[in-house]
Order: C-alpha cells, then structure tokens, then sequence
C-alpha cells in the first residue's frame, strides 16, 4: 500500500505596505490576493494601519500583517508575494523608494535561513512598528526566531508614529 505524504502547513506572517497612490485600497486589495493563493489560507488579518516612514521618504504608509497557513515553500511563497506585487505595478528604482506595494515574509514558522533571495526572519522586523503592532494584534504571543518576543519589542518602538485607520 503506498501512502501519499500530506504536507503540514506553516504558519508564516506576511507584512503588507504601500505610500504610493490610493494604499488603502491597495493593501485591501493584497489582503484578497493573499486569500487567494494555492495551497494557502489566509487565516487572520490585522487592521490597517497608517504609519510614518521608516528609514525612507515619502508619504505616510498603509501596514498591515497578514497570517497564512500554507504549504507553499518560503520560496515559493516569496514568488507569489512578488507576483502580487507585480500586479500592482510594483518598481523597484532604488531601496526604499516609495512603493506601490511591498509583500515581505516576516516569519515563516521557526525559520531561520538567509540565501540570495530570503532572509527569515525579516531581517529588520524587530526595530519597527509599522510591523510589531499589526503582528502584535493578530498574534500577541509570537516571538521572532534568535530575537525573542515580540511584546518586549513594542516599547522601543513606542516612538514610531502609527495610527489604526478605521
Ligand atoms: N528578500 C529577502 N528576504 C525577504 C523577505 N523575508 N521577504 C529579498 C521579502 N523579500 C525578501 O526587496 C528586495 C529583495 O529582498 C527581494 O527581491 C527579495 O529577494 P524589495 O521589496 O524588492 O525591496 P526593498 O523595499 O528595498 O526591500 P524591503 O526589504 O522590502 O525593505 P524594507 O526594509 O522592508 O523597508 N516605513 C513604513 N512606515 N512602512 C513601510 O512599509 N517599508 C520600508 C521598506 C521602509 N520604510 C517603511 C516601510
Ligand atoms: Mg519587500
């Protein structure tokens, strides 16, 4: 009797940003797009949030986290995330320029792995706000693999400006 192998999903968190344009209606429309994925569930979604620039110019931004449960591998989940960008006319002139929409894997599961194309965890996830309060909300117990908790991040962040959009 064979046995077919039945993948167990990961749970990863995706950050979700845009200061180009209508980016409310951007990231919203992200938030479907992540519905939408094979062999994924988008399992929670934080509220938007408007937030000020981070080591960029520009508009303020619209954040948001999303958490999927998938079987997709980190690799083929960063090409989907690219691909959604993409659809929304994602360019790339310079790092950090203003954005359309950036889809960044935050966590993936326990994860630790750094290669040409990924790093996870997000390498920069810890010193920012526009992603600890959205992931905080959806997922007050989560803790960044070689970091630690997220909750004890938030107050060195608390000077960060980042306002829930309602
Ligand atoms: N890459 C490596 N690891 C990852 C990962 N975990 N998730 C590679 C996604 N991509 C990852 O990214 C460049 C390359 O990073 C990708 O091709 C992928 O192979 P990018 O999105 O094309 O370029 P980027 O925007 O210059 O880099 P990144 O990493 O998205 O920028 P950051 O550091 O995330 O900063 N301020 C506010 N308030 N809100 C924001 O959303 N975002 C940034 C972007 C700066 N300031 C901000 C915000
Ligand atoms: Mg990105």
């Amino acid at each position: 009797m064979t046995s077919a192998a039945t993948a167990v999903a990961v749970r990863a968190f995706i950050g979700i940003g845009g200061n180009l344009g209508d980016a409310r209606t951007t990231v919203e429309d992200a938030l479907r797009r992540l519905a939408l994925l094979p062999d994924t569930t988008l399992s929670a979604q934080s509220h938007l949030y408007r937030t000020a620039p981070v080591d960029a110019g520009g508009d303020d931004y619209v954040n948001a986290v999303a958490q999927l449960d998938t079987t997709l591998t980190p690799h083929a989940l960063l090409a989907a995330l690219q691909a959604i960008e993409l659809a929304h006319g994602r360019e790339r002139p310079y790092r950090n320029a203003p954005r359309t929409l950036d889809l960044d894997i935050l966590l993936y599961g326990e994860l630790q792995l750094a290669d040409d194309v990924l790093t996870l965890p997000h390498p920069r996830m810890a010193q920012r706000a526009f992603v600890l309060v959205p992931l905080s909300e959806i997922a007050p117990d989560a803790s960044i693999p070689g970091v630690g908790a997220t909750r004890d991040l938030l107050v060195q962040v608390r000077d960060q400006a980042i306002d829930l959009l309602i």
